[in-house]
């Protein structure tokens, strides 16, 4: 397995039209040539499409649909953030499995990946749809030494990291609806879901699910969905690499929670706020304890949503779902 790594590692870091020669990679991996050949061999079953040309080498032409750890390592530029990585091809729910991990100690910025969820969740117990390789269904484990009353402000922290991440990769304009939705032309592309362990006073660790429709058609949406969900693809009209958008999330997510360490909140709600869309507008907050009608003006320096209710008086949102 850390060679078949080292076998990708080099393969990839190769230029486009550049070939490695069997004695080249025998050296690298510490084989022989002959085992370079199997470990290639190996490398075609996984689905990679491997070009071998007599005295010139092997290149890779075309990898596969699939979130290896060794591509997504690869040009990985964080510290912590993603860098033990926990891959799946089918699981019940990513945010199962890392909370299993969190238990059992796993290392702050541990991230669980699956192809593919059973039984994808929401908030509140609703279904997240999370059909096979077409999308990026993933949970990060970090560890922040905060009192609890704090986790809901990471929702908001990785909602900017996800539309920053997005705008990178592929130049569309994300708007975030408070708290955890990211939408594309009006229809949700992105769900977060963030889940804290710990006690009043300190959290013990935060599980952050992360689920984003990358490369759907409006087909692949199931029919209860299928009018208010969207994927990059369909808004880019270009597949997208699941693979890239990790890595630039990551590298997002790290540098936000840097400065939310160093500075506190404020300086994310300044993003933030150049990403919202609902504030200014006439909003339903629907709570537990029933619906708020108001305007919503905007968020605290913690996060909290601000509403205006129709007596004019201010009220504090916690957690809401919110129609626009
Ligand atoms: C969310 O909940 O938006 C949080 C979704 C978190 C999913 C990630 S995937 C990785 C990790 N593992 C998990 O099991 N979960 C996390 P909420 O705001 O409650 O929205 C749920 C609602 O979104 C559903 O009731 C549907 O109406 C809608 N929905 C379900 N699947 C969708 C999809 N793929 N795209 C857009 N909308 C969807």
């Amino acid at each position: 397995n850390s060679i078949r790594k080292k076998l990708v590692n080099a393969l990839l870091s190769a230029s486009d039209d550049e070939y490695l020669s069997g004695q080249n990679l025998a050296d690298v991996l510490g084989c022989s040539r002959t085992a370079v050949w199997k470990h290639i061999e190996d490398l075609r079953k996984l689905g990679y499409e491997v070009e071998a040309v007599k005295k010139k080498g092997y290149r890779i032409i075309r990898k596969p649909n699939q979130l290896s750890e060794e591509e997504i390592l690869f040009g990985l530029r964080t510290s912590f953030i993603g860098r033990n990585i926990i891959h799946y091809e089918t699981v019940d729910s990513t945010q199962i499995e890392a909370k299993k991990f969190a238990r059992n100690q796993a290392p702050e910025g541990t991230l669980v990946i699956a192809e593919e969820q059973t039984q994808g969740r929401g908030r509140m117990a609703r279904e997240w749809h999370s059909s096979k390789k077409k999308g990026i269904w993933m949970s990060l484990i970090i560890r922040p030494k905060l009192p609890l009353e704090k986790a809901p402000q990471f929702t908001l922290l990785t909602a900017i990291a996800v539309a920053k991440a997005i705008e990178e990769v592929t130049q569309l304009r994300p708007e975030i609806k408070w708290p955890n939705d990211i939408l594309l032309d009006g229809k949700k592309v992105t769900g977060i879901l963030t889940e804290v362990q710990g006690e009043p006073d300190h959290i013990n660790y935060l599980v952050i699910g992360i689920g984003i429709n990358v490369n759907h058609t409006q087909d692949d949406f199931p029919e209860d969905v299928r009018d208010i969900a969207t994927s990059l693809s369909i808004q880019a009209n270009n597949s997208v690499s699941r693979v890239a958008l990790i890595q630039s999330i990551m590298q997002y997510f790290e540098e936000y929670y840097q400065l939310y360490v160093e500075q506190g909140f404020v300086p994310l709600k300044q993003i933030w706020e150049k990403y919202a869309i609902s504030i200014g507008k006439e909003i339903i907050a629907r709570t537990v304890s029933g619906n708020i009608y108001g305007k919503a003006i905007g968020i605290t320096d913690e996060g909290v949503l601000k509403l205006a209710d129709n007596q004019g008086n201010i009220q504090l949102i916690y957690s809401a779902d919110i129609d626009i």
